[in-house]
């Protein structure tokens, strides 16, 4: 019997992108349910009670949530295609990163572009402190997963695309190719991929779509993305 691969997700989400990046470099064929967050689906309620968010994956009768969850199951349940290194230390060093990414350098991002006056002086610091710190870490590499995109350049598609959409939007500068050429290098080179533009949004629908929740995202100053 075929297998039945379903990806809940909402089409600006770095974190579903994650999810359907991951699926297509394994050459895996999914559904795509789409899901509004604004009235979120008795389906997204029932498989995700938990955190009520998407991403979700539905393979045949298994449910899987949080999107570096799901990236461990699809890397563990596809051949193929590696998304981690066979080595179990570059693996441990693969999955830092993307803790580091998720818990450190996302957050510092999104409220430098998102807060303003002293706090936002405080987290511009921050954020570039963060991003210098991917920078080194891609020193003599063409991605963060060699010559290839991995795990880590996987969970920072956010940080390639979203950060030039809210830079043009909030009208801050986070990426500049002086301080940041090694980083920025890696974000032509990943999304110029053939596959990542398969996973893209269009960038005009994402400039308006930020541009019209820009007051409430810089009212609601908060740490996580609340798209
Ligand atoms: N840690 C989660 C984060 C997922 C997440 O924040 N999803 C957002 C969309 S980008 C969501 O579903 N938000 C709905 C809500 O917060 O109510 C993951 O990695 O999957």
């Amino acid at each position: 019997m075929a297998e039945e691969v379903k990806v809940m997700g909402m089409w600006i989400s770095p974190f579903s992108r994650r999810v359907e990046l991951a699926l297509k470099l394994k050459g895996v064929p999914y559904e795509y349910i789409k899901e509004d967050l604004a009235n979120k689906s008795p389906l997204l309620l029932k498989y995700n009670p938990i955190h009520k968010k998407i991403p979700v994956l539905l393979h045949n009768e298994n449910i899987i949530i949080e999107s570096i969850v799901i990236l461990e199951y699809i890397e563990e349940t596809w051949e193929g295609y590696s998304l981690l290194p066979e080595d179990p230390y570059q693996r441990a060093l693969a999955r830092f990163w993307v803790k580091f990414i998720d818990e450190k350098c996302a957050p510092a991002v999104w409220i430098a572009c998102w807060s303003e006056g002293k706090e936002q002086e405080k987290a511009m610091e921050e954020a570039w402190e963060h991003l210098r710190t991917l920078e080194n870490e891609l020193k003599g590499k063409k991605f963060f997963g060699g010559e290839t995109i991995g795990f880590v350049d996987i969970a920072a598609n956010s940080i390639a695309f979203g950060v030039g959409i809210f830079e043009e939007v909030t009208g801050t500068k986070l990426l500049d190719k002086e301080k940041l050429p090694i980083l920025c290098r890696w974000i032509e080179e990943f999304l110029s991929c053939e596959v990542v533009k398969e996973c893209l949004p269009p960038r005009e629908e994402s400039l308006k779509y930020f541009q019209a929740r820009k007051e409430a995202i810089t009212a609601s100053k908060s740490m996580v993305y609340k798209l």
